[in-house]
């Protein structure tokens, strides 16, 4: 049986609904409402010590952390394999989804804090909430990331960087695109389906100069093809659950 705990908008939950789709695998959903620090509750970090989204229950066992759950699923369920069978390609695969993790995704969560206005949360929190909210924080870099962020916000300086640092790996994926349908060649693989919640999220954000695809076509035309693919629409359209906590069964 398997079963995800996963947020209908994070980005590394899609990454995750898009494998079992493209798997055709059946699954039960648990929603967790990261609004309501669903995630950060003791039952929930029993499971992801990390207090972060998605967590995939399979026969029992926890795993965490999206690209090794996709990994994982590509593996115990051959079907559709996402992996390319030559060594060097599939190194280059797992070299993407280390950098979509490293670099995509940490400065966009920068740039999404921002054009999400993710601030407004914390607007009303008062210092013992806030003190609160930072003691519940599973580790020392988190405490800092948000006490940086609910005290100083971002700077523009930073949103620059961050953007900076995106157009980087923008960059390199369309000069990989060249001449190639997916990252990985003809076939569709993990790498794709690891960044494309991330391109995704920078039109949500507004982000008119990275998704200017004038500028790169090759990555244009592959986001254009990763739209269509029934898996990525599935995974988008995800019906939530009722967003209010449910009482908790455990
Ligand atoms: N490296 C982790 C990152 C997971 C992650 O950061 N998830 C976000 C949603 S996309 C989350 O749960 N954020 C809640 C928080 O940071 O408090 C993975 O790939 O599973």
């Amino acid at each position: 049986m398997l079963k995800l705990y996963h947020q209908w908008t994070s980005t590394c939950s899609k990454r995750v609904r898009i494998t079992l789709a493209e798997k055709k695998l059946d699954w039960e959903s648990h929603h967790i409402n990261l609004k309501e620090l669903e995630h950060l509750d003791p039952w929930y970090l029993k499971l992801n010590p990390e207090g972060v989204v998605p967590t995939l229950e399979h026969d029992g066992r926890i795993l965490t952390e999206s690209n090794f759950i996709i990994e994982y699923l590509d593996e115990v369920f051959p079907q559709v394999p996402l992996r390319p069978d030559d060594y060097f390609e599939r190194w280059k695969m797992r070299n993407w989804m280390h950098r979509f993790e490293a670099i995509l995704h940490k400065n966009i969560n920068t740039i999404s804090f921002v054009k999400q206005n993710r601030m407004k949360r914390y607007e009303a929190f008062s210092e013992s909430d806030i003190d609160e909210f930072l003691a519940r924080q599973v580790n020392a870099e988190r405490r800092a990331t948000f006490e940086n962020r609910i005290r100083q916000g971002v700077s523009k300086e930073e949103m620059a960087f961050a953007e900076e640092r995106i157009a980087e790996v923008l960059d390199e994926m369309d000069v990989a695109l060249e001449g190639r349908v997916y990252l990985n060649g003809s076939q569709l693989s993990l790498a794709d389906i690891s960044v494309v919640p991330f391109v995704e999220r920078l039109g949500a954000n507004g982000l008119d100069k990275l998704t200017d695809w004038t500028k790169r076509p090759f990555l244009g035309a592959w986001w254009s093809n990763m739209q269509e693919l029934s898996s990525y629409k599935k995974a988008f359209d995800f019906a939530t659950e009722p967003l209010e906590p449910k009482p908790v069964e455990r």
